[in-house]
């Protein structure tokens, strides 16, 4: 039975929600510490996380209030780690399959994740670079070539390898559908356009509709948060660019 599980996370980090979507998936006790980014608490780094990034996990020890982790705990970070970690904590969940090649081809998706589709997204909303709503395309496209016919990256179970990717396409998608970029006015909401009615990418409208649909992701995306905050974020951002115009 794996001992109690704290995660420090922030709802506007795609690499905080993979871990919560795992914990859920595996259908794990846990309790979540929301971390505020802008306002790190001071015991944050030097009782959890030196590297002061969520997500991290403090993981057995005795019970204690989140803002005093027990020493006696395990402190884990990295995101990637972390999915892997809560797979084998709960290894009859299908987070992980047993078949050494769904294994490999769960982490082979993971990593096109990190090398083909989010360069991509930040490099088009995040920074708004030129080319950038081309490159997503495509960079979607290199993920949708990798799904099976039918089911999630590897076959009928949603694995670790979809946790790792739905918290990038849900932030993604809101910043596409809202127009909240980096990225000239207008540009987010073509791109949506296009995902949501070129046949091109019916595969993977149906593996993100599916993905949402999920418990999982329901009860862990709070969409007008972020809205709120990427509006927060971009909008500020825009003024200023137009003001030294
Ligand atoms: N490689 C890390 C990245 C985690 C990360 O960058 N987290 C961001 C929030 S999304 C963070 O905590 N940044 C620290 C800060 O904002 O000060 C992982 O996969 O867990």
């Amino acid at each position: 039975m794996p001992e109690t599980i704290t995660l420090y996370t922030a709802k506007v980090c795609p690499y905080a929600h993979r871990v919560e979507l795992a914990l859920e998936e595996a259908g794990a006790p846990y309790k979540a510490y929301q971390i505020d980014l802008q306002n790190k608490p001071e015991w944050y780094a030097p009782k959890v996380n030196p590297a002061s990034k969520v997500p991290a996990v403090a993981y057995g020890g005795p019970a204690t209030l989140p803002e005093s982790p027990s020493p006696e705990s395990t402190k884990i970070a990295e995101s990637l780690v972390l999915l892997e970690f809560v797979a084998d904590l709960y290894p009859n969940s299908p987070l992980l399959p047993k078949d050494p090649v769904l294994r490999a081809k769960a982490r082979f998706f993971i990593d096109a994740v990190g090398t083909k589709l989010n360069p991509k997204y930040f490099a088009f909303v995040h920074r708004g670079d030129a080319g950038g709503a081309e490159g997503l395309l495509q960079g979607i496209d290199d993920i949708q070539k990798l799904l099976p016919d039918e089911g999630y990256a590897v076959g009928k179970d949603y694995t670790i390898a979809d946790a790792a990717v739905t918290p990038f396409l849900a932030r993604m998608e809101i910043s596409l559908k809202y127009d909240l970029g980096s990225f000239d006015v207008g540009e987010g909401v073509k791109v949506y356009e296009t995902l949501q009615t070129d046949p091109k990418f019916a595969r993977f409208r149906k593996y993100f509709n599916d993905s949402k649909a999920r418990p999982s992701f329901q009860k862990t995306f709070d969409e007008s948060y972020l809205v709120e905050s990427y509006k927060k974020r971009y909008e500020a951002a825009r003024a200023q660019k137009k003001k030294t115009d």
